[in-house]
């Protein structure tokens, strides 16, 4: 499978935002900074879908991507990061169980272990979750372009021995190198019969809909800034012209809009 098309739908703070699209979901779950967003992207081929950050926690909702108008990939907040505290941990964990719970939709979840990194013992809370429900899922073993490609299979094998699965479910990927990309979206394929899926015609026009408003909410901004700066433009021109020996003032006087010069006043 080719991915032609990847666009962000929503985020989801709290599983009662959650909501059933009718379209096969791929889900991405795993320890903080494990890569799941950045696989996504590297998925998709758009390294600004999905916000990642080499510092963990950085995804915190459940942000849902149409690909190809036909299915939906999942990017979870990842689990087991201490730092975050007690509370966000907790937040976050109801909200990667609430999705699980809650989605009808689910086809895959693939579970993300680093390749360099034993598993943990929530990894293994969750395959144990996964198993007991009877969802399907795969497990992929990140950031493989780390390791020295003789070490990537033995790699393999600790962690199969480890979850207790055999060295061929697990496949590694790299966001990076690339490496496994094109099985990943093959294996999402057959899963999810992609051929056989149509479009989601509603779904697709209210994103459209909402990219039209964002763009026109963004000109009418755009505007107002610029008649607000227009008189400021003028005046400065004019007392230029005035002054004995002032060079010609360019008519294309340059406007900085004013949230432009309020940000850069906030960070310094
Ligand atoms: N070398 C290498 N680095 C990677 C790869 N995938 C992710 N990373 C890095 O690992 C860090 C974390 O990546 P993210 O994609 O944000 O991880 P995440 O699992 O989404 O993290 P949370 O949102 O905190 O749960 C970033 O610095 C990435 O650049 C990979 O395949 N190779
Ligand atoms: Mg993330």
């Amino acid at each position: 499978m080719k991915v032609v098309s990847a666009e962000f739908i929503t985020s989801i703070g709290k599983i009662a935002g959650y909501k059933d699209y009718g379209m096969p979901e791929i889900t991405f779950v795993g320890r903080s900074n494990v890569g799941k967003s950045s696989l996504i992207n590297a998925l998709t081929n758009n390294k600004k879908l999905a916000k990642t950050s080499s510092s963990a926690g950085r995804t915190r909702l459940v942000n849902l991507f149409l690909i190809n108008q036909r299915f939906i990939l999942v990017d979870l907040p990842g689990y087991g990061y201490a730092k975050a505290g007690k509370e966000a941990q907790k937040e976050w964990k109801k909200l990667i169980d609430g999705y699980l719970e809650n989605s009808n939709q689910l086809k895959i979840i693939f579970v993300l272990v680093d390749i360099r990194i034993k598993p943990s013992e929530l990894d293994k809370q969750m395959l144990n979750y996964l198993y007991f429900y009877n969802m399907s899922f795969k497990v992929l073993a990140t950031k493989a372009d780390k390791l020295p490609k003789s070490q990537i299979k033995p790699s393999l094998h600790k962690i199969a021995v480890e979850l207790g699965l055999g060295d061929d479910d697990i496949m590694p990927v790299s966001a990076e190198s690339k490496l496994g990309l094109q099985e990943v979206l093959d294996f999402i394929d057959t899963t999810i019969e992609y051929e056989k899926l149509k479009p989601n015609t509603t779904l697709i026009s209210t994103l459209q809909l909402n990219k039209k408003a964002t763009k026109s909410n963004f000109n009418a901004k755009k505007q107002k800034v610029m008649n607000a700066t227009k008189g400021t433009a003028t005046k400065i021109k004019t007392q230029a012209n005035n002054t004995k020996g002032a060079q010609k003032v360019s008519t294309k006087t340059k406007h900085t809009p004013r949230y432009a010069l309020k940000n850069r006043k906030g960070k310094k």
